[in-house]
């Protein structure tokens, strides 16, 4: 079953997408996701300058193959643009071997572990009350698990806060936006966020915070330690993931799980996280960490050390990403949580989707493949605009992680 041709379709229908189309002979096509926030276009040349070219011809049926192909040639291993590009082919070929199968993907994936997957969904605010009223209605709408991200009193701007009604992971046209970042100021408020979250809400809903990569690994120790009398399900990105030894220096002081990896690409930039156990979530995703093969390799590792999945699901990556990530987290044995950030209207249009959300989980659906499509009339209209990732700098103006 010969690939005869594919193509990179660029949209921004409210922020910039990157699809990659593979169709074969029979007339089949699959899609997968290549998106990289803020380096979209890098991802679309290295995919038309360097992969289809070597893809056209080949058997679509050779996922692993192609895959090993694809890694392996290029000499140069591993990074988020390669990756990225190797992702979209595996999930636009799994995508087919379902539409040939006549069967949805989890169901070559092993079937069904589980009923539904449990989704997280992101409350913020300005500030602490603020956020106790987006909790609210998070909790509203049926979900068991909710990160709580709040402005901190003496910084003009955090990660975390969104911008208008719909969630939103920033992307900003124009210069990179700058915010500025406290340490003193964050540590000595995050605790008193939660103890106000716990008091309003009770103990039995799951709260997750995301640090974003900002604390030394001893802040991140005081960080954890301070929130264990509100038993988090997950601290995220306590610090920047690169060190990875950093982290045995945090799991010495605390208890508070630990979930990292969203920022990685390969088993190989997680491997001593997870098999030295100084992690409890995998946070690595289809797009970014080279597709459903390679995810499930990471995912087999992280289950022999009692980690489980814990796959990045934010706004920046397409419906086509939600709809792979959730036929992987619904087969995978260790799954987790799976963020969920809802698309706007105007993204959903542009990617038609079986995937649903019900009362706190999310169903991948059962049509043949992934069960999402893009209309590419549709797409066209949303021409590309390029926008940045917000930077970060401490009060005396230091380039800090965002
Ligand atoms: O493009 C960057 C976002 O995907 C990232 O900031 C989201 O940290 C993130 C999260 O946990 O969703
Ligand atoms: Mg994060």
């Amino acid at each position: 079953m010969q690939i005869t041709d594919a193509r990179v379709i660029v949209t921004c229908p409210g922020r910039n997408f990157v699809t990659l189309k593979i169709l074969t002979e029979d007339g089949v096509y699959g899609l997968g996701d290549a998106t990289l926030n803020g380096r979209e276009l890098a991802v679309a040349s290295y995919l038309n300058d360097h992969v289809i070219p070597l893809i056209i011809g080949r058997d679509a049926r050779r996922i692993e193959d192609l895959w090993q192909y694809l890694y392996k040639g290029a000499y140069w291993r591993r990074g988020p643009v390669t990756m990225s590009a190797i992702a979209a082919v595996d999930t636009a070929l799994w995508d087919i071997k379902g539409k040939v199968a006549n069967l949805p993907v989890y169901q070559l994936l092993g079937g069904a572990s589980r009923e539904g997957v449990m989704v997280y969904g992101h409350a913020n605010g300005t500030d602490v009350e603020d956020a106790v009223k987006s909790v609210a209605h998070y909790l509203d709408l049926g979900y068991k698990a909710i990160r709580v991200q709040s402005g901190v009193p003496g910084l003009s701007s955090t990660y975390g806060v969104g911008r208008g009604t719909m969630p939103y992971e920033p992307a900003e046209k124009g210069a990179a936006p700058e915010n500025r970042w406290s340490t003193e100021a964050y540590l000595n408020f995050v605790p008193k966020l939660f103890a106000r979250m716990r008091s309003e809400f009770g103990d039995e809903i799951h709260l997750l915070h995301d640090v974003h990569h900002r604390l030394t690994p001893i802040e991140a120790a005081r960080a954890g330690r301070s929130l264990e009398p509100y038993h988090l399900f997950w601290l995220e990105d306590p610090t920047p993931g690169e060190l990875q030894q950093g982290f045995r220096l945090i799991r010495q002081h605390t208890v508070t799980p630990l979930a990292v990896g969203e920022v990685f690409n390969t088993i190989f930039d997680c491997q001593q996280l997870i098999q030295e156990q100084l992690i409890d979530y995998i946070r690595t995703t289809v797009v970014h960490a080279g597709g459903i093969s390679h995810l499930r390799k990471i995912a087999a590792l992280a289950e022999l050390h009692q980690v489980r999945t814990g796959s990045h699901g934010a706004t920046d990556l397409s419906p086509v990403c939600m709809a792979a990530a959730l036929h992987f987290d619904l087969s995978v044995h260790n799954f987790g949580v799976q963020e969920y950030m809802r698309h706007t209207d105007e993204t959903d249009a542009v990617f038609p989707h079986e995937y649903g959300f019900q009362d706190g989980f999310m169903y991948p659906g059962d049509a043949p493949g992934l069960g999402v499509d893009i209309d590419e009339d549709l797409a066209a209209v949303y021409a590309y605009d390029p926008a940045f990732l917000p930077v970060n700098r401490t009060l005396d103006g230091t380039m800090h992680s965002w």
